[in-house]
């Protein structure tokens, strides 16, 4: 550390899933300028290293659904920094369709990213977190199912599916010094939601905020840092909206 560095706490070594772009990348930066070792981990080595080189961390491929490849990645992890403290499960697929659209292929596909994924990730890196009695581990899902936002259901399942997950395993696993929360932004000015063409949503969803003006990732990835932080502790089993007040549950 400089002088004049903000002290946020002791340097831990993170895993970001789905960090080369979007609000996955913003957490990644935000977490290195907090100070912590960050593992950019995503489907897109190429773009993962690139993120990964800008704030000195390390770029990782993973898929999250293949469990050959969430061993491989736990692996280069621990050969790396020997340890594991903070888990963000941030990679998910976000296809829009209308339900009669749905096969039951793009059903599973959906499942096996955003549900399986978070299987994957958080029982591979389990076993660290016990051994050093210290874990935080931040599940990113969606306001949409507080909204019940329609057009997407199997994505609204699946993230329905990670609070249910998060409030469920948070009681289980405090014992072993480990947090569970959620993070639930709504819809954020990503590359996944403007190339995916569903910039015009925003005409939909910024009326209904507090604040007049499309969410970026930077707005999302400050309390991603704090649940993430030493300082958040005491604080397990939970949800919060980062939705600018689109939502108020
Ligand atoms: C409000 O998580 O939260 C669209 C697409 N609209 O993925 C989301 C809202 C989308 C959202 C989301």
């Amino acid at each position: 550390m400089s002088p004049g560095d903000k002290e946020v706490g002791a340097a831990r070594v993170a895993i970001v899933t789905g960090a080369a772009q979007g609000i996955g990348a913003a957490i990644a930066r935000r977490l290195a300028a907090d100070g912590h070792r960050v593992v950019v981990a995503d489907l897109n080595h190429d773009k993962a290293r690139k993120v990964a080189g800008e704030i000195s961390g390390h770029g990782a491929h993973v898929d999250v659904s293949d469990p050959d490849s969430v061993r491989a990645l736990i692996a280069e992890v621990v050969a790396l920094h020997g340890r594991i403290d903070i888990l963000v499960n941030n990679a998910a697929t976000q296809p829009f369709s209308e339900w009669e659209d749905i096969t039951f292929d793009d059903w599973r596909r959906v499942m096996a990213v955003n549900v399986d994924g978070l299987f994957l990730m958080t029982r591979g890196v389990y076993g660290e977190m016990v051994r050093a009695g210290y874990g935080r581990i931040i599940n990113i899902t969606s306001n949409t199912f507080v909204a019940g936002t329609p057009h997407f259901a199997h994505y609204v399942a699946s993230k329905g599916a990670s609070i249910g997950f998060t409030r469920s395993l948070a009681g289980e696993i405090g014992k072993h010094g480990i947090t569970v929360n959620a993070v639930a932004p709504g819809l954020t000015a990503t590359e996944g939601v403007l190339d995916g063409g569903h910039g015009d949503d925003f005409d939909f969803v910024v009326p209904m905020q507090a604040f007049g003006r499309r969410a970026t990732p930077e707005d999302i990835a400050p309390a991603v840092a704090f649940l993430a932080s030493e300082d958040a502790g005491w604080i397990t089993g939970q949800t919060l909206v980062v939705d600018g007040g689109h939502t108020r549950n």
